[in-house]
């Protein structure tokens, strides 16, 4: 019976206060006299979750009611990051509860700052699954986020002796009080064995694979709470069960260690994060894990579907489903069996269902990044996997070639199997033509993507790719990570942006306003202040607020150039020595990222930013002009405290190469200067912001794309700039180490023998676009109307649109 479903009162920070106590008291315990700070965490938590709680019912409830369309969001990763002040802003109950906790004596921001930072996620990729959770809530999509419950999320990073150390993170530590546990939605996922095949009582010919390892996949729910709580969503994550918790004969023969083998197998399956963020892991856990959520999730969206009444031909009616990058395709091949030889449906209908009902979105153009199984390991762990997958791609193959469109070099593109060496199921492939609508997350990378890696595909089915931009929640990155500035354009424009970033615009009228210049500049700098606080507590450095903050944080990777930042600091270091009489404009040079741990050349990066920045921080020619502060541990809460901080925002890769980047966003929204690439979102960003508002240096994708294939000659180009032969050199010779003269020796050989990434090719270019980036900050009045417009400008890529176009050009829910 539909009971009508219990609700909290109205807030005030009395009753929040109340209920505080008794979560306190009651959930956990304890008496306020002995109370730590993390059970005042807790108890808060419980209290703002009750609320979330009601929203959520209700949301639950009207979906079942409606009985429309869903949309399945399949992430590997989900990079989310705290939740609290999340869910406090969105339910707008910061105040209130601050006001709570200060009449118990607890304040708000220390045991905030105390709540696990949940790094489900390596980075761009898994930031934006975040940002789509809250924006498809805000926007009021039913959508249900589907993914798993790691226990060790991305790794802690550590610098010894200024090299990346990655310590285990252990978000769970203290439990979760954000997550409900559902038993009850629990499945068998199998691998391993073979198939049979059986005659049904209708003559067909049936499959069953008998799998020879299982195990149970049980579901943790999290809300995830939209704008004003409007609406509440839920983000499913699986962890993996053992069927026999422990092996009682083995135990009792006296095998204690093997008795407990499955179990520990079972569970290592969502043990871990791979924190290798472009390239595939390789490594038949992954797929596994891939496999195992997957699996868990079809069976959960046709439970739930088949439970509302719907027959399987309505699925894609019913049933959106987004594959976020190569990650889930599988599912793919997943849902055919779980149609086919679970339900019965002909193999051509069951097609039919299934590309109509997935699509998918590529986030890199990095054939490293594709992903491709061995046909072997394939064909071990999921042996009727792959007779569906020689299936479906014999009838594709068949199509394409009585198109007579197709040559015979095309097809074998088009292929699910990959016959040029070592044979290999080709993911990005089978996602692509499993699916209805593929797209891109920029429109330079969506371009990109139908030249080249999806090119032949793209040839067979034309109207299959398209775009959708990336976004970013402006409610976490401006109104929680921002306050100063939220407060600000609200009392210049009025709060009809804090529902619609687009309204943003009207702060353009202010621009060259010197008093809110000033003000912006306040706040800007009291952002500043904050961030040097933090540098100087956990590093005991000291950061001059007057200097400019320029700022790049992302993974570490070669084509995101590092390098070429640090490469410039040292030729600008050499420059303020050998020209004392110039007018320097202060900096602050900020770093931060993760290297993948086995990728060389990263972390080889950071020991060289970490290296340059001991000789230049205590060389006294340049004090008071040039710091570089390599900050540890880049997490979203660290984020958080950057990007509002900075002056200027590094987006400076090889053009072509960066999808779409959701960094470039962040920092413009927060009044920062962008010096760039025309790469990935960057392009359109100078379409909104105006190109006089922007830094853009450098070769365009297709410069590279050219001079990559005329093969280009770095040595020449190094020679020809001073400067840069210069720090090169420098570099080289052991001038930042020392202790061990050779040890950027490869690095830089590596610059004037292929140059790859265009650091060299690029250098000069982006030394001068420094040095205008120095002309600008000079003129401070200039500098304010340039970022006060970034400001005004940066509504369009609010995550909030980018959901809005998924939904009426691909889900329709
Ligand atoms: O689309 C989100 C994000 C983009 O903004 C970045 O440009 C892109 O590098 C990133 N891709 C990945 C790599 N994933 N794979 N495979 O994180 O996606």
């Amino acid at each position: 019976a539909d009971l009508p479903l219990p609700k909290r009162g109205a807030s005030s920070p009395e009753v929040l206060a109340a209920e505080i106590m008794d979560k306190l008291t009651y959930s956990i315990g304890k008496d306020a006299k002995v109370a730590t700070p993390h059970d005042w965490l807790t108890a808060t938590i419980l209290t703002v979750r009750d609320r979330i709680i009601d929203r959520w019912m209700e949301s639950t409830r009207g979906t079942y009611q409606e009985n429309g369309k869903r949309v399945y969001y399949l992430s590997l990763e989900f990079l989310i990051g705290r939740l609290m002040r999340d869910a406090l802003s969105n339910l707008g109950l910061m105040d209130d509860v601050r006001a709570a906790l200060d009449s118990l004596s607890v304040d708000l921001d220390i045991i905030a700052a105390l709540e696990p930072d949940a790094a489900l996620g390596n980075g761009g990729l898994g930031r934006l699954a975040a940002c789509f959770m809250e924006s498809m809530a805000t926007v009021n999509i039913p959508a249900y986020g589907y993914g798993i419950r790691y226990v060790h999320g991305l790794f802690r990073q550590q610098m010894a002796d200024g090299w990346q150390v990655e310590l285990p993170e252990t978000w769970l530590a203290h439990g979760n009080p954000w997550e409900f546990e559902r038993r009850e939605s629990s499945y068998e996922v199998g691998f391993g064995g073979h198939v049979d095949t059986l005659l049904g009582q209708d003559e067909k010919l049936r499959y069953v694979w008998k799998q020879s390892e299982r195990v149970i996949a049980t579901a943790y729910d999290t809300p995830s709470v939209g704008w004003r709580g409007e609406r509440v969503n839920t983000l499913r994550l699986w962890s993996a069960q053992p069927i026999d918790p422990i092996l009682l004969d083995a135990f009792n023969a006296g095998d204690h260690i093997g008795a407990l083998r499955e179990s520990n197998k079972a569970e290592s399956l969502t043990r871990v994060l791979y924190p290798a963020d472009a390239t595939p892991a390789g490594q038949e856990l992954r797929l596994r894990q891939e496999y195992f959520f997957c699996s868990a999730s079809l069976q959960d969206i046709l439970r739930r579907h088949l439970q509302q009444g719907n027959t399987l031909a309505q699925l894609p009616e019913k049933v959106a489903i987004q594959l976020n990058d190569t990650h889930p395709a599988v599912s793919v091949a997943e849902l055919m069996r779980l149609l086919v030889d679970v339900h019965g449906v002909d193999f051509e209908e069951a097609w039919e269902i299934t590309w109509k009902t997935f699509s998918y979105t590529n986030h890199t153009l990095l054939p490293e990044a594709l992903e491709s199984w061995p046909v072997p390991l394939f064909e071990r762990l999921l042996p009727r996997h792959m007779q569906l997958v020689y299936e479906i791609n014999a009838k594709i193959l068949r199509d394409a070639r009585k198109t007579r469109i197709m040559s015979d070099q095309e097809i074998r593109h088009i292929s699910l199997i990959d016959e040029t060496g070592e044979r290999r199921v080709r993911m990005g492939n089978l996602a692509f033509i499993g699916s209805h609508s593929i797209n891109g997350v920029s429109a330079l990378h969506t371009e990109l993507m139908k030249e080249t890696v999806f090119a032949d595909l793209h040839k067979l089915y034309p109207s299959r790719i398209n775009n959708k931009t990336n976004g970013i929640t402006p409610r976490r990155w401006l109104m929680q990570c921002n306050p100063g500035l939220t407060g600000l354009i609200k009392e210049a424009i009025g709060d009809a942006f804090l529902d619609d970033a687009s309204k943003l615009t009207a702060l353009d009228a202010f621009a060259d306003d010197a008093a809110f210049q000033q003000k912006f500049a306040a706040v800007k700098r009291a952002n500043k202040e904050r961030l040097a606080s933090l540098v100087a507590s956990r590093m005991g450095i000291r950061l001059d607020p007057n200097a400019m903050f320029d700022i790049q944080i992302k993974r570490i990777h070669e084509y995101k150039r590092q390098l070429l930042n640090i490469i410039e600091t040292v030729a600008l270091f050499d420059q303020m020595r050998s020209h004392p009489e110039r007018d320097w404009v202060p900096r602050v040079k900020l770093f931060a990222g993760k290297a993948a741990p086995s990728y060389h050349n990263a972390k080889l990066i950071i020991k060289l930013a970490n290296d340059v920045a001991r000789v230049i921080n205590n060389d006294p020619s340049v004090r008071g002009l040039l710091k570089v502060v390599f900050v540890p541990n880049y997490n979203v809460s660290l984020a958080e405290v950057m990007v509002p901080a900075a002056d200027l925002s590094e987006q400076i890769s090889t053009a072509g190469m960066e999808a779409s980047g959701t960094g470039n966003m962040k920092f413009a929204l927060n009044g920062a200067l962008t010096i760039g690439t025309l790469d990935g979102a960057n392009v359109e960003m100078r379409d909104h912001v105006g190109e006089e508002n922007i830094v853009i240096f450098g070769m365009t994708a297709e410069e590279v794309g050219k001079v990559r294939a005329q093969g280009h000659n770095p040595r020449a180009a190094i020679e020809a700039s001073r400067e840069l032969s210069q720090a090169l050199s420098a570099i080289a010779t052991g001038v930042f180490s020392p202790d061990d003269r050779d040890r950027y020796a490869g690095l830089m050989d590596g610059l004037y023998n292929h140059d790859w990434f265009m650091v060299a090719a690029d250098f000069d270019a982006y030394a001068q676009a420094q040095r205008d980036v120095d002309a600008i900050w000079t003129d401070s009045s200039s500098w304010y109307s340039k970022t006060i417009r970034n400001t005004a400008r940066m509504g369009w890529f609010s995550s909030d649109r980018t959901i809005r176009q998924y939904n009426s050009d691909i889900w329709r829910a």
